[in-house]
């Protein structure tokens, strides 16, 4: 940058931008540098050029404060199906997260002891979901960062009266909603029914669950799968029983074809595909043979023959 016409101050706060150590540091020098620069028309272009540096670096400064708190510093990368639990300090997050998952966070009976996000993989019908524990709402840890970008929210509650703060803190996260009611092994069977009556009339997508007896585990994890709206396909070789499908199904967005999967598993190579057969919900009987176009189904089983 030209700075020959310019003032001794300008010159002292631009010889200390490129001394300065931090983008912090550099912000202040700019924010200087924009004070002193001259106010003509020949500097307007400067000027903007000043003015620029200073959001983007703002900008810079901004988001690493934001991602250096939460996942970035703990080094968990964003899975295909991922579901955040959100909930008060206590409520059990750490324990369902460990009785989901095969990670074994610590669990204490005071609140506030999960201060990073903490991963596990959960495992369902041959796919695998992320599950994530973040820092309780409410704490200085609380992630909103990862919450706004999680494919699912698991409210987890042991009252009804957390989930209005809930939803607040959670406002401009896209992912679905389901609510967990947990510690249901401590209420009578009375208190349940009168719970989930409540939540039934206001039409929330909600489990009662133990995250300790594991109760209802079976419908949660149902629930978290198909939140997610992605289709299993199973894949069965020639002449094998169609009982022997590979145990890993492909994960598809609803409306795939047949050419979905085959690219997916071909990699690219779906005109390789000489004849396509399919079992299950979308096939009329089994083992009808389809074109690439066929649209699939939640659970279908296909089979593909190669040139
Ligand atoms: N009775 C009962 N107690 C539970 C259940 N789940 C968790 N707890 C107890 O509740 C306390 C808190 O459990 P945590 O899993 O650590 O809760 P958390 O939400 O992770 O807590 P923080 O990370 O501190 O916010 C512990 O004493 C657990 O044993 C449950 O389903 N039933
Ligand atoms: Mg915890």
């Amino acid at each position: 940058m030209a700075s020959t016409n310019q003032s001794p101050q300008y010159k002292k706060a631009e010889a200390q931008f490129f001394l300065a150590k931090t983008n912090e540091e550099k912000l202040k020098c700019l924010e200087e540098m924009i004070k002193e620069c001259p106010k003509h028309k020949s500097s307007e272009k400067m000027l903007a050029n000043l003015k620029t540096r200073h959001i983007k670096l703002k900008e810079k400064i901004e988001s690493t404060r934001k991602t250096s708190k939460g996942a970035k510093k703990s080094g968990i990368k964003k899975e295909e199906m991922q579901a955040v639990i959100v909930g008060f300090a206590n409520t059990g997050k750490s324990t369902l997260l460990a009785n989901l998952t095969n990670t074994k966070p610590e669990i204490a009976h005071y609140g506030f002891t999960t201060k990073q996000p903490i991963q596990g993989i959960m495992h369902y019908v041959g796919t695998n979901i992320q599950i994530m524990e973040i820092p309780a709402v409410g704490s200085e840890y609380y992630d909103k960062g990862l919450v706004n970008s999680a494919d699912t929210l698991l409210f987890l509650i042991t009252e009804l009266s957390q989930i209005p703060e809930i939803e607040k803190q959670t406002e401009r996260a896209y992912g679905k909603r389901i609510i967990l009611f947990n510690k249901i092994d401590t209420l009578s069977a009375n208190e349940i029914r009168k719970i989930s009556s409540t939540l039934q009339s206001k039409k929330y997508d909600f489990v009662m669950i133990s995250g300790e007896t594991k109760e209802n585990f079976d419908e949660l994890q149902e629930k978290i799968f198909k939140s997610f709206d992605k289709i299993r396909i199973y894949l069965k070789e020639p002449g094998k029983d169609i009982n022997k499908t590979r145990d890993k199904p492909v994960i598809l967005e609803p409306g795939s074809t047949v050419r979905d999967v085959a690219e997916k598993i071909l990699k690219g190579f779906s005109e390789k595909v000489s004849e396509t057969k399919i079992w299950g919900p979308s096939s009329k009987f089994a083992g009808q043979k389809v074109g690439l176009k066929h649209l699939l189904k939640d659970l279908d089983v296909v089979e593909f023959k190669t040139r």
